[in-house]
């Protein structure tokens, strides 16, 4: 049985004084994908994302992909700490 691991990380990589929230996927220990959200209001609500992942793994990358992921990404921001 493989081991998964989801690692979410705030870090504001683009320089831009409003932290990215970094999702990496590990699939035994092997980074499986990695995607990160961003603010484009820069006000802690995260709208945007970067390349696609089948996030529920039904074959494609939609909408509820994103909202899963934006979902993730708001819940976690809550515990950033604010720069
Ligand atoms: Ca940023
Ligand atoms: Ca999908």
């Amino acid at each position: 049985m493989s081991q998964d691991e989801l690692r979410l990380t705030c870090e504001d990589f683009e320089k831009d004084n409003s932290p990215e929230i970094l999702l990496e996927r590990f699939t035994d220990g092997e980074l499986a994908y990695a995607m990160y959200a961003s603010s484009s209001k820069k006000d802690g609500h995260y709208d945007t994302t970067s390349s696609p992942t089948d996030l529920d793994n039904d074959g494609d990358f939609d909408e509820e992909d994103k909202a899963l992921f934006l979902n993730l990404a708001n819940t976690f921001a809550k515990t950033c700490p604010r720069v």
